[in-house]
């Protein structure tokens, strides 16, 4: 493709770029993506006036999060009226065997602080394989996007897991459990094994934003216990996508089954692995 453009000198000249059609439905993910986007901004300003409603303890849905999600929906129907979806506030939609996992707002307790961490996040699962991802970060107008076997990107750049070869110097996210303590206590040694072991621990608060964040090479790793297949379906394709891998804590692949992950570059992700799967509770198996 030949793009025109002006030097600096004033001159148009012509530049060749390579061609990065992007997927169509990866196409549909990020224009859902910008859709809620633009919900979700135009209420963030004046959070103190919506209405919200807890799901169960510390978890909260407001009438962003429904708006949010209604336009993505409506987005993919058009499109694809015969897939399924399952979407974080409205659950299950029947279809065939296309599958989108939307969470509108990922990040909800950041967002009604009026915390500016949280994003869209749009995957498209074929059978158990995930084809294509967005995850929208509105606050920095950053898209993440994956489509499978053709690379992530971050806007029109191409996303690359970091180079770190060792958990000695990484800087690791994580989340922190928020809801069901019963497992807080091997939560709290699996966060001592990578206190002691790495140059520095987060807690962004938004799983979707943190798995793109991994893919960019922004943090080394990331690992949560519980989370929801919406959470991270999309990430896990980015980060993958991005040259790192994903799994759950014994380092297998039943990660959207259990909602215990571990995501990073591939040498990084191998030693968590090795280091907080000691730490798993028996009942939550892998
Ligand atoms: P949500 O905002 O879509 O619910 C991080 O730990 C993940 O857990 C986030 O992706 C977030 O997704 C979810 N979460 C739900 N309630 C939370 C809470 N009270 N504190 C932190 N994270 C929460
Ligand atoms: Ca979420």
């Amino acid at each position: 493709m030949i793009r025109i453009a002006t030097d600096a000198a004033g001159r148009d000249r012509c530049f060749a770029v390579s061609s990065r059609a992007m997927n169509p439905t990866t196409n549909i993910a990020v224009r859902a993506a910008r859709k809620a986007g633009g919900i979700v901004m135009r209420y963030f300003n004046r959070i103190d006036t919506l209405t919200i409603a807890e799901k169960q303890r510390n978890d909260y849905v407001s009438e962003v999060d429904r708006a949010a999600e209604a336009a993505i929906i409506e987005t993919i129907r058009r499109a694809y009226p015969n897939h399924a979806i399952l979407a974080e506030e409205s659950g299950a939609h029947a279809g065939n065997s296309y599958q989108w996992i939307i969470d509108p707002l990922d990040g909800t307790t950041n967002y009604l602080h009026g915390l500016p961490q949280f994003s869209i996040s749009i995957a498209l699962q074929h059978k158990d394989e995930l084809i294509s991802a967005a995850v929208y970060d509105p606050v920095r107008d950053e898209m993440f996007t994956a489509s499978r076997g053709q690379g992530a990107l971050l806007n029109d750049r191409r996303l690359r897991v970091s180079e770190q070869k060792s958990l000695k110097g990484a800087l690791i996210g994580t989340g922190i459990p928020f809801r069901d303590q019963r497992h807080l206590d091997a939560y709290l040694a699996m966060l001592k094994a990578m206190i002691e072991d790495t140059a520095g621990i987060r807690r962004p608060g938004s799983a979707a934003l943190d798995f793109a964040w991994v893919a960019a090479g922004r943090m080394d790793g990331f690992w949560e216990l519980g989370l929801s297949a919406w959470d991270f379906a999309a990430g896990a394709l980015i980060v993958t996508e991005a040259g790192g891998a994903v799994s759950d804590i014994r380092g297998g692949g039943r990660h959207l089954e259990s909602g215990n992950v571990i995501a990073g570059g591939i040498r990084v992700q191998q030693e968590m692995v090795r280091r907080l799967a000691p730490h798993l509770p028996e009942a939550m198996r892998y």
